[in-house]
């Protein structure tokens, strides 16, 4: 998979480039690159902002360095382009296994009040355009957005997490929270692991974590189970 980010921070994607991505990377299985979106500008002070038309606060992004970006970028490869948006589809677990399937996803990261309408209109016509927000809170800027979904997605393309059976046991693949862990020692502040734990019991050790990702999901997230 080839991921291209555009923003007009791209040092923010530097911690992401190494850690649990960073050796994907080396395999070649996920093939990221980071852009600056100035580098499409042609103006001394490479300016990406104006005003609003219609008035209002803040500035707007202008569409002509992201033609740009996009044409080079999406090449003749008809790419999914990814705008992190707080007036998206909320990005969620079933988003980033589709996203995964993906050969190519260009993401698109805003800044200020957002990007020139007409942005998105022309991305259509290059490849599939999807608007995402991570949840429902504002950021100041698609980046962090866009990281959260670039590791989300990476970890999901196949031979980039070495067990995937730890990726089936983790939290919203079944759609239940996931049930709590424990280590040694055994007794810890006067705090016993569960005993069925210790029992070598398989059966009983399976049966009390399901019992504990459905209490533990009724508890905190009632929504996982009635919608
Ligand atoms: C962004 C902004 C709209 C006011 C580009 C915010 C995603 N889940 C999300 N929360 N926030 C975002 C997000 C993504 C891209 C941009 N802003 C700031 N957007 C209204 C301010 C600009």
């Amino acid at each position: 998979m080839r991921i291209d980010v555009v923003s007009i921070f791209p040092s923010y994607f530097d911690g992401l480039t190494l850690s649990l991505l960073g050796r994907a990377r080396e395999n070649g299985l996920l093939d990221l690159h980071v852009h600056d979106l100035r580098d499409w500008t042609s103006d001394r002070h490479r300016t990406v902002d104006d005003t609003p038309y219609g008035g209002g606060a803040g500035m707007v992004m202008k569409p002509e360095p992201w033609g740009l970006a996009l044409d080079e970028l999406a090449g003749s490869s008809r790419p999914t382009i990814i705008f992190p948006s707080p007036a998206g589809e909320v990005f969620r677990q079933s988003t980033a296994r589709e996203f995964a399937e993906h050969d190519h996803l260009i993401i698109g990261c805003g800044r200020y009040e957002g990007i020139d309408e007409r942005v998105f209109e022309y991305a259509a016509t290059l490849g599939e355009v999807r608007l995402v927000s991570l949840g429902d809170y504002v950021l100041n800027g698609g980046e962090v957005a866009a990281m959260a979904m670039i590791e989300a997605i990476g970890r999901l393309v196949p031979g980039v997490v070495g067990n995937p059976e730890s990726l089936v046991e983790e939290s919203h693949e079944d759609g239940l929270l996931e049930y709590g862990s424990y280590t040694k020692p055994s007794t810890w502040r006067d705090r016993e692991v569960p005993g069925v734990l210790l029992s070598g019991n398989h059966a009983a050790i399976a049966a009390w974590r399901r019992e504990q990702q459905i209490e533990r999901t009724r508890a905190r997230r009632p929504d996982l189970l009635s919608d």
